[in-house]
């Protein structure tokens, strides 16, 4: 019983893929190129879900390569301006906040980073169908699934080709707001281009005291990884969310 259960579609520990994963991004690009970023209207969306559905589909969920998107990538490159990113490490949501209110923009503003948001996708190798039951955890699975895979492309792309400022919106209410582990430490950080200024914003969580700073072990590892690149580097620290947003 137990050998038939891990052999199975049940097999790993992350969440399934989303209902109706291929509708769901039809309709977002849809949205997208015709409502939200009018200037993409010429993007064909049936080719972009086609893309990213033959990226992944029928395949070893544990085997995914930047190979396996450079086709969806071709399609649907990211056309916003290179010096008004953010980026950010578990802050999602106030950085999309932030970046709203200043008139800059997130990966989830590009076209591929818009239709994934949110999303969970894998496939089984000989099945035209995604698996809903589970995917590949980055842990406890394996790092190269498709979705880890995915993220560490665009994130990349987005990173290297950022010019300027570039701010990055980190959690000050955690022991480590810099975690070389993340996508921003592991990824987005190393491929930022020499003469960028990277601007790090440590915003404490509501009710949690600050517990790193821009002179912690884990800014000053960010730091090294920047200067080492010829990134400049400045630093605020100690900011409560309604500081940072510009409301007191
Ligand atoms: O691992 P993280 O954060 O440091 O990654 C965040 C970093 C941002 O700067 C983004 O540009 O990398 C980019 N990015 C996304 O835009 C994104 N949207 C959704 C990376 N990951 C993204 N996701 C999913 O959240 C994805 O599944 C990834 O593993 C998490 C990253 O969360 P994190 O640890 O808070």
């Amino acid at each position: 019983i137990y050998k038939w259960y891990r052999s199975g579609l049940n097999r790993w520990h992350g969440p399934g893929s989303t209902p109706d994963f291929q509708d769901i991004i039809e309709d977002r690009c849809y949205n997208y190129t015709q409502r939200i970023r009018p200037d993409s209207r010429s993007r064909n969306c049936q080719e972009i879900k086609q893309a990213f559905m033959s990226a992944f589909i029928s395949k070893d969920p544990c085997k995914a390569t930047k190979e396996d998107y450079r086709r969806l990538i071709d399609l649907a490159d990211p056309t916003v301006p290179c010096n008004k990113r953010v980026l950010w490490s578990k802050t999602k949501e106030l950085a999309r906040e932030y970046a709203k209110l200043r008139g800059l923009v997130t990966l989830e503003d590009t076209l591929l980073g818009f239709l994934a948001d949110r999303l969970h996708w894998c496939g089984e190798p000989g099945s035209p169908d995604l698996n809903t039951w589970s995917c590949p955890d980055w842990e406890k699975d394996c790092r190269t699934n498709y979705r880890s895979v995915f993220w560490e492309v665009l994130s990349e792309r987005f990173a290297e080709s950022a010019c300027g400022t570039v701010q990055v919106v980190l959690d000050g209410s955690l022991e480590n707001a810099f975690n070389e582990m993340s996508i921003f430490g592991r990824v987005e950080a190393p491929n930022l281009k020499p003469m960028v200024t990277l601007q790090a914003w440590l915003v404490h969580d509501p009710g949690k005291p600050p517990r790193d700073s821009c002179s912690g072990s884990s800014i000053t590892k960010l730091k090294s990884i920047l200067s080492e690149r010829n990134v400049r580097f400045i630093c605020r620290d100690n900011l409560s969310r309604d500081e940072f947003l510009g409301r007191f």
